[in-house]
């Protein structure tokens, strides 16, 4: 059951992994919904925490630094920095962001995986774990792959499948190999302390089971493990990233990642609250909080059935009341893939379609994939923003503006007389918000948007009925009745659009020139706006309009865009040479490698590949021919610093000498580049 009319909510967001940047696929899944949800609670006044930040630990954090040759430390500085500042661009309002790397966090999970430890509720056993001879380390989670046995995916996580959602452990992967090194791993045994979830299985039914009101992809995904059988499941790991495990004797033993992270909920309240000044216990001790997480659907089994479980046995906090997980959005008929650079960044679109991030929260938010998955286009981007919130949403707005400041001075005008349509509308005006609410409230984000357009096209079709602008002619207060019905509902979409739309509500209250103590309380009421109160400065240009219409060439853009993403992926199958055989320093001692400047480049008569080029070698200058004329024009080179293997004995071609030879690097595509030191050095410094 849940929870009725709660004053007080905990709602968090995924920590995702500050392993890379967002994209609009974690933004429709996960962190819109949930800022809609949270922005709709606190306009209508109830005390909210709204936490996420990075996670900052695990496995994608080591494969990430291992693949950038940066440290793990470097690459969660990076991406959480990275994150935090689009999330905040995007209008996206956390109480917090904050990351599990911190000392508070560190110190909370410690403190949780002690207070389990004393109670006796894990269970502590040496087990047989993969073992990977070559890297020397054991294979956790990522660092093992193999086939799920449950559907058959050949690329399954040793934690988890992500195309069946499956939590697995290593040895349940069949033909199991390392990511590290990609050997056939062995069996070690090593020491880990397991939750007994078989054990726990009956309180854990009883939670799910007291909660038939989840969406149907949440509640069904619970079942079905459940129906399979809990299995106990480690709760370290033999790694050396992540947070201690607090024992003695447990040397190079951190907690899982899937322990920590989830704390780190409770964590980043914590630090929030002392920012505040308030008590973080309220927010996870009394069950009169309602605590709702938003994830993705590869995340349902942690915060359904682990972590719920970690809480029960820890036995002191509220369990969530809700976990609307959404499915995924795909892309242009293709699955949003990070490896395969197959989205849309949020950091770059807000560089590169700046001022339109309520364009993009509109347009997921209509799309959002709630109860399947759902897809993004760009031509959908562009038909929903010009013809819905151009012209049905703006264009309401601006009418109902521009006619007040061109009839009525801008000022709103008396409401005289109504007619029985007037009332009607005023009627249905009334009915809006809560139904808008509604839908939020039961995390049916599509349907309240669609209330939410409908409410302007009820002012559009207001103003096409009652034509203020004839009545003015013939019967001026009519005209000024008509207008001050447009300008209430201006006013009360001024409300129930914020937690869509939150840029554009800020524009239009400072259009109606109203401060921002209207909210969801006062919505539906028709005397919002005051008789004769001014509003802000009429609109003089198209940069004051709500919304700009998107041309093709925009889009074509964007399109291009993957398009050339599709075409290195295709490339990027060509796989890195394998390494030559071994040579000794004595062999590579013998290559005499210099720096140089190119002096003069030109074209050697019929030859389509050679360039005959001058390189200043710091003693004289000498001539060097380079096959590299399909990939440089002369004049590109000239004045270019280059390495060059300066002792290779001369020989002719095509009739000239070559005193030497140029070095090259081979992109993957066949694209050759000038190696060139990355500081200026002088002509004829060596190479070592
Ligand atoms: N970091 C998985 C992810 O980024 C994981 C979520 C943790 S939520 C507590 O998709
Ligand atoms: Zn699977």
């Amino acid at each position: 059951m849940s929870l009725e009319n709660p004053q007080r909510y905990t709602v968090t967001a995924a920590l995702i992994y500050a392993n890379g940047p967002i994209h609009i696929g974690h933004i429709a899944g996960c962190y819109l919904p949930a800022d809609i949800y949270v922005r709709y609670l606190r306009s209508t006044g109830k005390d909210v925490a709204f936490i996420s930040g990075t996670d900052e630990h695990g496995v994608p954090i080591t494969i990430k630094a291992k693949k950038e040759g940066i440290t793990p430390k470097e690459v969660v500085d990076k991406y959480y920095g990275q994150i935090k500042q689009a999330f905040s661009d995007f209008g996206i309002s956390f109480d917090i962001y904050s990351r599990t790397s911190n000392q508070i966090h560190h110190e909370t999970s410690q403190e949780f995986f002690t207070k389990l430890y004393e109670k006796g509720d894990f269970i502590e056993e040496v087990t047989e774990q993969y073992y990977d001879e070559v890297a020397g380390q054991f294979l956790a989670d990522r660092y093992i792959v193999g086939t799920c046995p449950v559907c058959g995916n050949p690329n399954a996580y040793g934690d988890q499948c992500e195309r069946c959602g499956t939590a697995l452990s290593p040895t349940e992967l069949i033909e199991p190999h390392s990511t590290l090194s990609g050997s056939k791993p062995v069996m070690r045994s090593t020491k880990n302390w397991f939750l007994p979830l078989d054990r726990m299985q009956p309180e854990i039914e009883n939670y799910v089971n007291s909660h038939p009101e989840w969406k149907t992809n949440v509640f069904g995904q619970c079942q079905s493990w459940l129906k399979e059988g809990l299995r106990p499941r480690a709760m370290t790991r033999d790694l050396d990233w992540g947070i201690k495990v607090p024992l003695p004797n447990a040397e190079g033993k951190v907690l899982y990642v899937w322990f920590d992270a989830p704390i780190g909920y409770i964590s980043m309240t914590k630090e929030w609250a002392a920012e505040q000044g308030r008590d973080w216990e309220l927010y996870w001790r009394d069950e009169h909080t309602k605590l709702v997480h938003f994830i993705g659907k590869d995340n349902i089994v942690f915060h359904c059935i682990i972590f719920p479980a970690m809480l029960m046995a820890e036995g002191s906090f509220i369990l969530a009341d809700n976990v609307p997980a959404n499915e995924f959005m795909n892309l242009e008929g293709d699955k949003i893939s990070t490896s395969r650079n197959w989205a849309v960044w949020l950091h770059e679109y807000l560089d590169e379609l700046p001022g339109k991030q309520d364009v993009l929260r509109y347009v997921l938010a209509a799309n959002a994939p709630e109860t399947k998955d759902s897809e993004f286009t760009w031509k959908d981007f562009q038909a929903r923003n010009n013809s819905e919130l151009v012209g049905i949403l703006g264009n309401f707005i601006n009418r109902a503006v521009v006619l007040t400041h061109k009839m009525a001075d801008g000022h709103v005008p008396l409401l005289g007389e109504l007619t029985a349509y007037d009332q009607q509308v005023l009627d249905e005006l009334a009915q809006f918000p809560d139904r808008i609410g509604q839908s939020i409230g039961n995390y049916k984000f599509r349907e309240a948007l669609v209330s939410l357009m409908d409410l302007a096209r009820l002012g559009n079709k207001y103003l096409a009925e009652t034509e203020p602008w004839k009545a003015i002619k013939t019967d001026p207060q009519r005209a000024h009745t008509i207008l001050n019905i447009a300008l209430q509902i201006t006013a009360n979409l001024s409300i129930v659009c914020e937690p869509f739309l939150p840029f554009t509500a800020e524009k239009l209250r400072t259009q109606l020139n109203i401060t921002d103590h209207f909210n969801w309380t006062n919505a539906g009421r028709a005397d919002l706006l005051v008789e004769g109160h001014a509003l802000g400065k009429a609109p003089a240009g198209p940069e004051d309009l709500m919304f700009a219409k998107i041309e093709d060439d925009e889009i074509n853009k964007q399109i291009q865009k993957l398009l050339n993403a599709k075409r290195m992926n295709e490339l990027e199958v060509k796989t890195v040479p394998e390494l030559r055989s071994e040579i000794t320093y004595d062999d590579f001692a013998k290559m005499d490698i210099r720096i140089g400047t190119i002096t003069e480049a030109e074209r050697v008569p019929k030859s389509d590949k050679l360039l005959k080029l001058k390189v200043d070698d710091g003693v004289g200058g000498r001539q060097i021919l380079s096959g590299i004329a399909k990939h440089f024009a002369p004049e590109e080179i000239i004045g270019k610093q280059v390495t060059f293997l300066a002792n290779l004995a001369p020989r002719k071609m095509m009739g000239f000498e070559s005193q030497g030879m140029i070095l090259m690097a081979e992109d993957r595509d066949g694209k050759l580049a000038l190696i060139a030191p990355g500081d200026a050095v002088w002509n004829g410094g060596t190479v070592s």
